[in-house]
């Protein structure tokens, strides 16, 4: 599928701008096997790169202004370079603008360049198609005039990003999107950025996507909400443990002594993130020692979080979830990504997707007269040069 996005996208490149692009750039979707609205609470997390990706190809021009085309949407849009980087109307062209001020801001010296892009990474199913976006643009940028950039700091530049657009995201999607190898889950540190690969071995059973194909208007005000609710708890934390520097200094029971002190939302958003921390710990023991029924309990125990305590979910996904409990053959699910919608991820016996996946087909339409779409994911490498 992907070498048919590739040749698609470099004869896009040649009929636009009548030559071979000089430098070709993968870079992928991600998943999340659990550890959710932690990144950016400093804990740990189990992201893995997939193999839907974005294709670009790029030139260099010759001039200070370049010119991106988003083959996909049928859009294009022009930037000059000398002059100051503002946001613009069109969310898309906001995360390449914002790309390219980073790379400005962090002093790195580049001309004008024609670019085309197209993807096959469903967007606003919460595979982070913008981190992709986001990382491809500086691969390629860096690839094409000899920029030497580390790849902590393409994944760095591609959150700073982010939040210019206006979602004071995590580091998760951008480093998995950037760091991702064949096979391996990333168990990522998002304090210290420290990582190590696990084997991405689920025995019996395979990871498959669910997407609600909903995407609920509340995503981005809610999710910078989030932030600044752990945030306040946090102090609240601090307060009374001086020692706990972060969530994942803090105990339940340290927790639970001060539940009186903090507003009750604030209580369950922080009781999540403390809980979440020990089940990612708990999760990657439980994959490297094959206990896959324990991870697919860990699996539905976080969706209970982030449906009840984190209030991130929606009743699309909800019923994802509840259905999967009942089946014979789902040993685990949970909303992935940041909620209101998108995909569910599944732990589903082997052999037995096809019936599954038209058991809640079937469901899905009967109850919210929506065709839910299935992903068969297959854990791939990060950002590359083709
Ligand atoms: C979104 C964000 F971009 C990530 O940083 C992360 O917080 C995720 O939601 C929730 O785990 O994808």
């Amino acid at each position: 599928m992907n070498d048919i996005l590739i040749q698609d996208t470099t004869a896009y490149f040649e009929k636009s701008f009548g030559s071979a692009p000089q430098k070709t750039v993968l870079s992928p979707g991600r998943i999340n096997i659990i550890g959710e609205h932690i990144d950016y609470n400093d804990g740990f997390v189990l992201p893995a790169a997939i193999d839907k990706i974005i294709c670009f190809a790029f030139e260099k021009n010759n001039t200070n202004t370049s010119k991106i085309i988003a083959i996909d949407l049928g859009e294009e849009f022009e930037v000059d370079l000398t002059k100051e980087i503002k946001l613009s109307d069109v969310v898309w062209t906001n995360y390449v603008l914002g790309v390219i001020k980073q790379l400005q801001d962090h002093g790195f010296s580049f001309e004008g360049f024609n670019c085309v892009f197209s993807s096959n990474i469903p967007v606003g199913s919460g595979l982070s198609s913008s981190a992709a976006l986001e990382c491809g643009m500086i691969y390629g940028i860096a690839a094409l005039f000899d920029l030497t950039i580390a790849k902590v700091d393409i994944a760095l530049m591609g959150q700073k990003a982010e939040h210019w657009v206006g979602i004071n995201c995590g580091i998760m999607d951008q480093f998995s999107s950037v760091h991702g190898l064949e096979n391996k889950v990333i168990k990522l540190d998002c304090n210290t950025l420290e990582f190590e690969y696990h084997n991405a071995d689920f025995k019996d059973y395979s990871l498959v996507l669910f997407d609600s194909n909903v995407k609920h208007s509340l995503f981005t005000s809610e999710y910078n909400t989030r932030r600044l609710e752990c945030e306040e708890g946090l102090a609240i934390i601090k307060s009374h443990f001086p020692e706990v520097k972060s969530f994942r200094d803090c105990t339940e029971t340290q927790l639970l002594s001060i539940q009186d002190k903090m507003n009750p939302v604030v209580f369950k958003r922080v009781h999540f993130v403390v809980k979440e921390i020990s089940r990612v710990i708990r999760a990657c023991e439980a994959l490297d020692s094959g206990n896959i029924a324990l991870l697919g309990q860990l699996l539905f125990e976080t969706h209970d979080g982030l449906s009840q305590e984190y209030e991130v979910s929606c009743e699309e996904l909800d019923m994802l979830v509840e259905n999967a409990k009942k089946d014979d053959f789902i040993l685990g699910s949970r909303l992935m990504g940041g909620g209101f919608g998108g995909c569910t991820i599944n732990l589903i016996q082997k052999g037995y997707e096809n019936d599954v996946k038209s058991k809640f087909s079937n469901l899905y339409l009967d109850i919210f007269g929506i065709e839910l779409k299935f992903y068969d994911v297959k854990i791939a490498n990060g950002t590359i040069l083709h």
